[in-house]
């Protein structure tokens, strides 16, 4: 009988896993039947812009945390898909920092021009699953454009739902009496309502930092971080400043753990995602913070107690889509039946090294090396086209060099495919200046060069 695998959401991880079988059976493999279940009406995951915040038209809730103005935060060479360069797409080299809708239009490129759409159910979310006595699982999907509830048996389930969707929203004291606006980075969309304004960013990370600058751009008259743990520690040009954690504010005045305190006019929480799997009973789901070793994952990738049950991307991220991919790519050799799992105890011990490994770990270049590791184990037994991954991670080595350099202008930087060994061309606009960040801005501009 074939055998039916469901995989949960068509964003990167889950088109890579529709992507890794397609290539299979264009090599002559006989592979399964495949069912995608994607909430949205499209696919793209977070890559896909909306604007709206909270509910969708359906009442589900809005998945994407991007933003207006989005560009790639890390060189599109350190992501490349090894089996479709960007210069296979764009049919030219083309910077190394993209906007949102360059990159989007190139994740869409590769699986529009493979026959993987026809396996997709578009405005469907999954809303149980659940293991069956055969072992198999039982799968309730909802088709919210015909208000129906489909129940259909799987073989495997591989769970791509992503972990950027549902925010983490710490209480502050006073922040119910703030006269000015307060979200999360998740309802975040636009920099422009900020211009003239004194805002407040509360996090150490990536959205604090990427919010933060754009909102420096686009005319906020200043920008301070509020961090937990350790500062951002760029070097700050005038306009921003950094403080530790917020404790209180009272009126329109923010209070920090040092006992300073400084006016704001708008507070953006930019403290982080919560893995939410509404959708999986406590026996199938994945607890963790964002880190580079979840536990409870072999490779990273099989649910120990019972393989079958999949997750991709669940890892906090310097690689993306070439990691999604070598994960999908193990996870199809797997339910091919050309890799072979060894036993629980062996899986859980390997895994505890890498966790043990992890927790070692001192700073962003040692962790972007244990993330090469990750993906080259991952690649190594399967037909995933092999790439230089010592050169990707020189590639985020320089990166974020070029961020201690200058945290506004690192987008300016070029670097050289490792697929092609080509260059990447300069943009002609520098990034502070570049403001609409459209497809065809970028690619025009670029020609015009
Ligand atoms: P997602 O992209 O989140 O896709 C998951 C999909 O699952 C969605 O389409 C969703 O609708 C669907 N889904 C969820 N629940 C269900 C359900 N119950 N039933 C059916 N479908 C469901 N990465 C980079 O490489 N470069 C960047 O510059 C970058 N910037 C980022 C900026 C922001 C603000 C965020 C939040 C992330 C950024 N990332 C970036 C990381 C980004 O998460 C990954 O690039 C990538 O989108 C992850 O892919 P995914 O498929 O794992 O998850
Ligand atoms: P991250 O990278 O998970 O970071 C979350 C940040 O939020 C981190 O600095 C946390 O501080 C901080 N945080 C969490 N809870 C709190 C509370 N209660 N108070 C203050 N600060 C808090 O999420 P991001 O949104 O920055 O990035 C996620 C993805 O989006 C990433 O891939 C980007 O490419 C885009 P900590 O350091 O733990 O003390």
């Amino acid at each position: 009988m074939t055998q039916r695998v469901a995989i949960i959401g068509a964003g990167p991880s889950g088109l890579a896993q529709l992507r890794a079988f397609q290539s299979a059976r264009a090599k002559g493999a006989a592979v399964p039947e495949l069912v995608c279940f994607e909430r949205q009406s499209e696919w793209g995951g977070q890559w896909n812009y909306t604007w709206r915040t909270g509910l969708d038209e359906f009442g589900e809730p809005v998945h994407s945390s991007m933003y207006r103005y989005l560009w790639s935060n890390g060189p599109k060479e350190a992501l490349e898909f090894a089996d479709y360069s960007f210069e296979e797409h764009f049919g030219r080299p083309i910077p190394s920092y993209p906007p949102r809708a360059v990159l989007h239009d190139y994740i869409m490129g590769r699986v529009a021009r493979s026959d993987v759409r026809q396996h997709i159910r578009f405005n469907t979310p999954v809303r149980w699953v659940e293991k069956r006595e055969d072992g198999r699982f039982d799968v309730r999907s909802h088709n919210l454009k015909t208000d129906e509830q489909v129940d259909e048996i799987f073989d495997y389930v591989v769970v791509a739902s992503g972990h950027f969707s549902t925010p983490n929203v710490p209480e502050f004291e006073g922040v119910a009496e703030f006269t000015g606006r307060v979200m999360h980075a998740h309802d975040f969309r636009s920099a422009d309502e900020f211009a003239g304004k004194h805002v407040l960013m509360v996090g150490g990370s990536y959205s604090a930092e990427d919010i933060g600058t754009q909102c420096f751009k686009y005319g906020a008259a200043s920008v301070t971080f509020s961090y937990r743990s350790r500062p951002l520690g760029y070097g700050w040009p005038e306009g921003f400043e950094e403080r530790p954690l917020l404790v209180r504010l009272v009126g329109n005045t923010a209070y920090f753990v040092d006992g300073t305190s400084r006016q704001i006019d708008a507070v953006v929480l930019c403290t982080g995602y919560q893995h939410s799997f509404p959708f999986l009973p406590d026996s199938l789901r994945l607890k963790t913070n964002n880190r580079l070793w979840p536990l409870n994952l072999y490779k990273g990738v099989f649910w120990i107690e019972d393989p079958r049950l999949i997750y991709l991307g669940m890892q906090d991220q310097y690689y993306t889509f070439n990691m999604f991919d070598a994960q999908a790519w193990y996870a199809r050799d797997y339910i091919l039946g050309r890799i072979a799992l060894p036993s629980v105890e062996e899986q859980t011990a390997e895994t505890l090294d890498w966790r043990a490994r992890e927790e070692k770990l001192e700073n962003p270049y040692q962790e972007i090396d244990f993330q090469t590791d990750y993906v080259r184990d991952l690649i190594g037994p399967t037909d995933y086209p092999e790439f230089d991954l010592d050169a990707v991670a020189d590639l985020f080595k320089e990166w974020k060099h070029d961020k201690v350099d200058s945290i506004l202008g690192y987008r300016d930087k070029s670097y050289r495919s490792v697929l092609t060994g080509n260059m990447a061309p300069v943009h002609h606009t520098p990034w502070m200046q570049a403001m609409d960040d459209s497809l065809e801005a970028f690619l025009a501009v670029d020609q015009a060069a």
